[in-house]
């Protein structure tokens, strides 16, 4: 059966948000996030209002070179409570029609939809219905991408934002997913963009035409799922946060390790991969798991539970470290660890979403982690434990 997907993303949402928030700010470029104090100011931009954008300020530029080409914007810190809240209020309309929400980031969501048709209409009636009641109640924007597949939603949200409602059918996928270039393929990071660049692959359309068996080749089996998606083929669920079982991340060393330092950094690399992850889709999990591979493949698995349910990257990192502690045979060389957390509280993550009162400290070093790691990728951010020395 046809499926009827939805991909919702909120326009300039910390922005939006602030100048809701402040009637004067509306139609005035915005910028969140570090302070530029008058251009010498370090960090970055977290994002900025579409009027901000005309004076090419965006998302994870150094806010110094945002003051330069924006001295008379009006620059403000995140208030990552606040939007928070919002964010949850947005998903509670979500659930109003249909239990199907995917929770992708702060902003963002996938939505199955095909079960709603009867009640709400077809898929662009529900998308136009939600975009009103997120004005009514919010008095926020956001873009609507409607698609048979969450591929061709989530390409569909982006292309008339702010305010955009784009509906795509599998047929228009010439026109519409063709010319595109690459780097809109969903998950292929820059490594796999040069491999495919350095190939006379710039866009979709032509990757779509490129010979599959060469893809595989070069590319494995992500080869062959970027081709389903070129020709905008995408079976991928709709996975709700009951659906998700549970977390994890592993690492396979390149060479097998006896220097535990090196184990536990990594460790802590994994559980730090591990809480970003639970936090962008609201999950917080009761059980934390280790596991270790030695040299000869022997692997064990163990776990700990603790209460309440968390997601807090020192919670992870503390217990995957004393299960390590508890349960490596000292001596032994490691050849792949692995960091997981299961047993979800959906129900108290939902109500609570990704943060509560408890430990401010360290949901704050969190919350600004995730920020960073939103614009800059993960591996920008990691804790001192974390950091390798790099060999010289
Ligand atoms: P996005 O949806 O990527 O951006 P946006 O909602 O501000 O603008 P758009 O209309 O283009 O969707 O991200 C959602 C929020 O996440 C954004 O408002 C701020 C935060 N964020 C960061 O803090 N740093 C980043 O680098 C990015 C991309 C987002
Ligand atoms: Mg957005």
């Amino acid at each position: 059966m046809k499926r009827i997907i939805l991909h919702v993303d909120m326009d300039a949402f910390f922005a939006a948000v602030e100048q809701r928030e402040h009637p004067e700010l509306k139609g005035k470029p915005v910028i969140i996030g570090a302070d530029p104090r008058g251009g010498r100011g370090r960090g970055v931009v977290s994002t900025c209002s579409y009027e901000a954008r005309k004076f090419g300020v965006h998302s994870a530029m150094p806010i110094s070179q945002a003051y330069r080409l924006c001295p008379h914007g009006i620059y403000l810190p995140p208030n990552g409570a606040l939007y928070q809240q919002v964010s949850q209020n947005i998903f509670q309309i979500f659930y109003e029609f249909t239990d199907l929400v995917e929770p992708v980031s702060i902003d963002e969501a996938f939505l199955d939809v095909t079960g709603s048709v009867r009640l709400f209409g077809d898929g662009p009636t529900i998308a136009q219905k939600i975009k009103q009641r997120i004005k009514e109640k919010e008095r926020l924007s956001a873009s609507i991408g409607v698609a048979p597949n969450k591929y061709l939603a989530k390409i569909a949200s982006d292309l008339q934002k702010p305010d955009g409602l784009v509906v795509v059918e599998t047929d228009q996928i010439e026109t519409f997913l063709w010319p595109l270039d690459i780097s809109r393929l969903w998950g292929a990071g820059e490594r796999t963009q040069q491999i495919l660049r350095k190939m006379g692959i710039n866009t979709i359309g032509d990757l779509a035409r490129f010979p599959p068996q060469v893809l595989k080749q070069k590319l494995g089996s992500a080869g062959e799922h970027f081709y389903r998606l070129a020709h905008g083929f995408d079976e991928r669920p709709v996975i709700t946060r009951e659906e998700v079982k549970s977390v994890s991340n592993e690492h396979t060393f390149g060479k097998d390790v006896d220097d535990m330092d090196v184990v536990r950094k990594q460790l802590v690399y994994l559980a730090e991969k591990v809480g970003y992850r639970l936090r962008k889709k609201g999950l917080k999990g009761k059980t934390i798991h280790l596991k270790l591979r030695y040299d000869n493949f022997s692997t064990i698995t163990r776990n700990m539970t603790i209460s309440p349910p968390t997601n807090q990257t020192r919670q992870i990192v503390d217990v995957a470290l004393d299960l390590f502690e508890k349960n490596y045979i000292s001596g032994r060389k490691v050849r792949l660890v692995g960091v997981g957390v299961s047993g979800f509280d959906t129900q108290a993550a939902r109500q609570t979403n990704l943060f509560d009162v408890l430990d401010e400290k360290q949901q704050k070093l969190d919350q600004v982690q995730d920020l960073l790691a939103d614009r800059f990728g993960r591996h920008i951010v990691q804790r001192a434990e974390s950091l390798k020395k790099k060999k010289k």
